[in-house]
């Protein structure tokens, strides 16, 4: 009989112990949330080991992060953190009800994992970065001594009266429920705090007026926009414009503070502007098809938009700079963003007669925060991870031998021009249409280059020439239709391109890593 009692009353004390491991986290990470809001959101223990967690993940499997959850990546990397959190936290909890000190102190090690992330990160200025992480460790520890404190009272460890469970019952439940509330209350409070901290961004975003450009794109032709179920609009709204960045916590920069520094090898003028210099300068706009590298063969990590913004060609040579093909020392442009991102593009790219943008606005407002808020590049015909700097503060000329930017470090190449693709949206992989004329269509790309014939192809039959809607210019891509006379059974639908300097989209399959997918996409349907 005792003895049953006694494994009850263990059991009990274990399980609360692991509660009291608990407590200890949450009251840890609400008291780093709320010294974070006073310090640097970004500074958080879960944004910073996160931020860290995703540099140091090797290309391919981030890759396989990109392709299996999407955007939602970031949102299952944090919901990874927190479940091994809470592992940990039960377990020290476990630990500290057997050595109360030891345990308790397993907190600190949390804590000095946080700081060293946050100090770490690429904009981390200041060893204030550390305090979210050491604060929330010592908040925790204490919470942990205290609870366990509760739960092994003297006399219980003495063995006074082992039949009863002698330690303070009452007083652990009222320790633990104060711990609970005054940290969600805490919690709360960073979490207004951080929101605040953003809002002088949304503010100056809202008083942004962006005048008139003083070269406005080409009128989209009628003819470049198929009117058929299943595509995707011409012009890709801003909401669904696909998002790909290594940003846990959305950069919050507010226009009025913002300023951009251009210098480096060869320039003869550095320049630093605010965001009304740019605004004063001529602006232009353009329709420019962006793409992902990371986009699969058939993805969705390409989108059209109408930007506005600046030549940054004209920059660099207001700055001196020359292109290498011109004597200048400089062949590589490295962007860095405030989240210390950096992002390199050839400097004979951006100034052979494209429209590199310093991009201030997006499909007739100003850049949404997900997209660069307040400036960002986009280079037309180079993939994102070279050139689309997003949140941008800073323009270096350098070397490719010189420096590597973020992602040549992690694998990708250093040259990523964008490579002729095509795609099929309708009928989408396994749809079942009725025997008859079937609309097969999609689109194509192949930016700077413009495409110039789409052909499908139904199972191993012959290449069949698809309807190309209009070109509006050689930086977007084009929509393209084919009608099928579709029969019962299964069937395979192919699609390739030619670009207009007469290349044939290859059809070796190559992976994204590291310099974009190539193939043709296919689609399986099953005709009834
Ligand atoms: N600061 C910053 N800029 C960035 C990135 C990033 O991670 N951080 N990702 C780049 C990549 S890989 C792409 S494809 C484009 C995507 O731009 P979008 O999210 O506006 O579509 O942004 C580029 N600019
Ligand atoms: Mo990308």
């Amino acid at each position: 009989m005792m003895g049953v009692t006694i494994k009850r009353t263990a059991i009990t004390r274990g399980a609360l112990a692991g509660v009291s491991g608990l407590l200890a986290g949450f009251a840890s990470l609400a008291a780093a949330e709320l010294v974070a809001a006073a310090v640097r959101p970004e500074a958080g223990p879960i944004t910073a080991v996160g931020g860290a967690a995703i540099d140091l993940t090797p290309a391919p499997v981030k890759d396989w992060a990109i392709r299996s959850f999407g955007t939602n990546d970031k949102l299952v990397l944090q919901l990874g953190i927190v479940s091994v959190l809470v592992l940990l936290a039960l377990a020290l909890g476990m630990l500290a009800l057997r050595h109360r000190r030891v345990g308790a102190a397993g907190v600190l090690v949390f804590g000095a994992v946080g700081s060293v992330a946050a100090l770490s990160r690429p904009d981390s200025e200041s060893w204030t970065d550390a305090l979210p992480s050491v604060c929330g460790a010592v908040i925790g520890t204490a919470v942990l001594y205290l609870l366990i404190g509760a739960l092994s009272t003297d006399r219980a460890a003495a063995g006074e009266s082992p039949s009863d469970s002698r330690w303070d019952r009452r007083g652990f439940l009222l320790a633990a429920s104060a711990a609970a509330v005054a940290s969600a209350g805490v919690g709360a409070l960073g979490r207004s705090l951080t929101g605040r901290h953003g809002m002088d961004a949304v503010a100056s975003r809202g008083a942004v007026r962006l005048p008139p450009p003083a070269s406005t794109a080409a009128a989209i032709p009628s003819g470049a926009r198929l009117h058929l179920r299943g595509m995707k609009p011409f012009t890709t709204p801003n909401k669904d414009f696909y998002r790909v960045d290594t940003a846990l916590v959305v950069p919050k920069v507010d226009a009025m503070d913002w300023r951009l520094r251009l210098h480096g090898k060869g320039v003869r003028r550095p320049l630093s502007l605010t965001f009304q210099d740019l605004l004063d300068r001529e602006l232009i706009e353009r329709d420019i098809t962006l793409t992902c590298v990371s986009n699969e063969v058939g993805g969705p990590y390409v989108g059209n938009a109408r930007w506005i913004g600046v030549r940054l060609a004209d920059l660099l040579r207001e700055a001196g700079v020359k292109p290498p093909s011109k004597g200048g020392p400089a062949d590589q442009l490295v962007a860095r963003s405030v989240d210390g991102m950096t992002l390199g593009s050839p400097v004979d790219d951006i100034m052979d007669g494209r429209d590199a943008l310093l991009a201030v606005g997006m499909n007739g407002e100003p850049l949404p925060l997900d997209h660069g808020f307040p400036v960002r590049m986009v280079v037309p015909g180079l993939y994102g991870f070279v050139s689309a700097c997003k949140w941008i503060e800073d323009i270096e000329l350098t070397t490719f031998d010189d420096y590597d930017p973020y992602w040549v470090k992690r694998g990708w190449a250093r040259r990523a021009p964008i490579k002729t693709q095509s795609r099929i949206d309708t009928p989408k992989p396994f749809a079942r249409p009725k025997s008859g004329t079937v609309m097969v269509a999609g689109v194509a790309w192949a930016q700077r280059r413009g495409i110039d014939r789409v052909e499908v192809r139904i199972d191993d039959g012959p290449w069949r020439q698809a309807d190309l809607a209009a070109q509006h210019t050689i930086d977007t891509w084009r929509q393209w239709s084919l009608p099928w006379k579709a029969t019962a059974g299964s069937h395979t639908l192919t699609v390739r391109a030619m670009d207009r300097d007469g290349e044939i989209q290859t059809q070796r399959r190559a992976k994204t890593v590291p310099d974009g997918a190539s193939g043709w996409h296919s689609v399986v349907v099953i005709v009834e």
